[in-house]
């Protein structure tokens, strides 16, 4: 791969307060959020400076040329993750936000008393606390289907949670503690022949992997745009035309309507429906243009960069005495995200005596607390990468990590 390092402010030497750092900065926190390079920022910047207008409701021509840069955004997003139509496309502001929508809408229609709703405990909390809530309100229930510690993935014997009970399955496509990819396509035709939907979490694939959700058979799909580069505050839903169509509105105000009299109203069509008030526009220009720019370096580029850095990771890793990695042991199958743990150092201590050293990783429990809780490792360090990293830093960073007992007061 090139060094892509150069196409993003942050690692350059812009201000001089953090140069320094900021030029030698490993980052190494992708999965929760990425990098920005220069073509988003401008992107977000020309919107603003040349076609600033509230999108979809003015006559004007900037008001046109805002809608048109709106509209594009969609398109541009429905082609990332070939959608059939851009209308399939939903703008909220994050994965977290696309998951809730559905919900609030397609859940509380749908989900009746003794009904049942199917996730993995390998989940992060954005896909099971909407459904939670879902349960509760309707007194349905809530499935875990639990994964092998070892390889991190979902036993087939588990699927066998989806039943004709099952009205929502909702599965993430990647993880973002074990990095294992969950077999979509297989899930989603479980879930079909049992008269489920299955809602599928992207946050993490998307960035990593070509995801064609035709080819998945997603009825809805949720994704950020921080997490591929592109601004924080936007991200996407896909939802199946039809689907969406018969759905209530999420949220109710402006432009989200036909019709409003004193008593009632009627909605607008999708996409609009599910998009109450000032659009996000500036963001949704942004998101386009992060992207296009991926790809530009092209999904099966970065998924060998990734597999490339994340094996010389986990094989590095396992030379250190008395550091375990959490989840599979093949670099292979992690889509860049490599946990573990070292014996006698908490992961909050790894990560602040990583951050001395100018090293940016997560740690905790990443959202998934229910994952740790059954694997019973409340916490654990991450290394998460992207196209943007080098082997050079994972050199750096397996010198350092095989020093934290040392740092720690450890004599081994
Ligand atoms: N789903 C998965 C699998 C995630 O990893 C995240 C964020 C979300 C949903 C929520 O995304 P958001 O854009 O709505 O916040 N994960 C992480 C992480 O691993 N570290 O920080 C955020």
């Amino acid at each position: 791969m090139n060094d892509f390092r150069k196409d993003f402010p942050l690692f350059k030497s812009i201000d001089e307060k953090n140069s320094d750092l900021n030029d030698s900065l490993i980052y190494f926190d992708t999965a929760a959020t990425a990098q920005r390079p220069f073509c988003v920022l401008e992107a977000m910047n020309s919107f603003y400076a040349q076609n600033n207008a509230n999108p979809l409701r003015g006559i004007y021509d900037l008001s046109e040329r805002a809608t048109k840069i709106y509209e594009d955004a969609r398109s541009t997003v429905a082609n990332f993750i070939n959608a059939k139509e851009a209308r399939e496309i939903i703008f909220t502001r994050n994965s977290s936000e696309s998951l809730n929508l559905v919900a609030y809408t397609y859940g509380m229609q749908n989900v009746q008393a003794g009904d049942e709703i199917v996730v993995s405990i390998m989940e992060h909390h954005s896909n099971i606390l909407p459904w939670q809530f879902v349960c509760q309100q309707k007194g349905a229930v809530l499935k875990f289907m639990y994964v092998d510690g070892k390889t991190g993935t979902i036993p087939e014997t588990e699927f066998e949670k989806i039943t004709p009970k099952t009205k929502i399955v909702a599965v993430t496509q990647v993880s973002n503690v074990l990095g294992t990819e969950n077999p979509i396509k297989k899930i989603a035709s479980l879930a079909h022949k049992n008269g489920a939907v299955i809602v599928v979490d992207g946050a993490q694939s998307a960035p990593h992997i070509k995801v064609d959700v035709q080819a998945l058979d997603a009825d809805f799909f949720a994704l950020s745009s921080h997490k591929l580069c592109g601004p924080m505050g936007i991200g996407a839903l896909y939802g199946k035309l039809e689907l969406l169509e018969n759905m209530p509105p999420f949220l109710r105000g402006g432009e989200m309507i036909e019709y409003v009299t004193q008593t009632g109203a009627t909605w607008a069509e999708v996409p609009h429906k599910f998009e109450a008030g000032t659009v996000s526009a500036g963001d949704a220009a942004g998101f386009a243009v992060a992207v296009e720019y991926i790809q530009s370096i092209g999904l099966d580029n970065i998924t060998k960069h990734d597999s490339l850095l994340a094996c010389q990771l986990v094989e590095g890793l396992k030379n250190i005495p008395h550091v375990s990695i959490v989840g599979n042991q093949d670099g292979n199958k992690r889509c860049g995200i490599v946990t573990f743990t070292v014996d006698g150092v908490h992961p909050h201590d790894i990560a602040t005596l990583l951050s001395d050293e100018n090293i940016a990783i997560r740690a905790g429990h990443h959202c998934a607390q229910p994952l740790g809780e059954y694997l019973k490792i409340p916490a654990t360090a991450r290394a998460s990468l992207y196209f943007y990293n080098t082997e050079e830093e994972i050199d750096i960073f397996l010198k350092k990590v095989a020093k934290l007992r040392e740092w720690s007061g450890y004599k081994d």
